[in-house]
């Protein structure tokens, strides 16, 4: 299988985390594309028609996207445990809420990279930080039982959603009044995984 992806997209990384935490690397190449959303690369646009990574080309059946899609066949093909049926709802629903700060972040950066600077929008940025901020301080306030219990889906994409914040965003300190987040995050990156997968 070839996955089409791009090391510094967190929606990327944490299928790049997944196949590390599950031992699935020597069945999946990883294929560095470039793609933005003013310049879709062929290559993806042949397996997404959205033109987003990561998308995964299977050896049989169709290719597969949008990486909650891609990290779930991942555990059923892996035979792992990163989507517990006993707290399933609990930990999409973590999944869904790391998302949502890797999607605000996402548009964050193209608002600055991409769009021309006489039509960039400060209070549409400002927006995207608020849901980003408001939701990683619901992360530190609600969730800090769950991250601290067994691995799965929740926490790599938590942990691969901060880690974008600090790439970007690094000047907005996600860190202040989120000391409990903040203290998981860093003991977090210590894994392998996150360890092989920084952009
Ligand atoms: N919901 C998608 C989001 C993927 C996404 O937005 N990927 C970005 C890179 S971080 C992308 O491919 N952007 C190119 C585009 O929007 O055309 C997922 O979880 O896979």
């Amino acid at each position: 299988m070839k996955l089409l992806m791009s090391p510094a997209s967190p929606f990327v990384r944490k299928v790049r985390v997944v196949l590390r935490e599950l031992d699935l690397l020597d069945q999946v190449e990883e294929v560095t594309v470039t793609t933005t959303p003013l310049a879709s690369d062929p290559s993806v646009v042949a397996a997404n028609p959205t033109g987003k990574i990561p998308a995964l080309v299977r050896d049989s059946g169709p290719a597969i996207y949008d990486s909650r899609v891609i990290t779930r066949f991942l555990n059923d093909h892996g035979d792992g445990s990163l989507y517990p049926q006993a707290r399933i709802w609990e930990v999409l629903t973590l999944e869904a809420t790391a998302d949502a700060i890797m999607e605000a972040a996402v548009l964050m950066t193209y608002e600055a990279r991409l769009r021309p600077e006489a039509q960039q929008s400060s209070d549409w940025v400002e927006a995207q930080w608020g849901k980003a901020s408001r939701t990683i301080a619901a992360v530190n306030a609600r969730w800090m039982s769950h991250l601290h219990g067994p691995l799965d889906i929740g926490h790599i994409g938590i942990a691969c959603a901060l880690s974008y914040v600090d790439l970007r965003h690094h000047a907005r300190g996600w860190r202040n009044g989120n000391d409990a987040l903040a203290a998981w995050h860093a003991d977090f990156m210590t894994r392998d995984s996150m360890a092989a997968t920084a952009a």
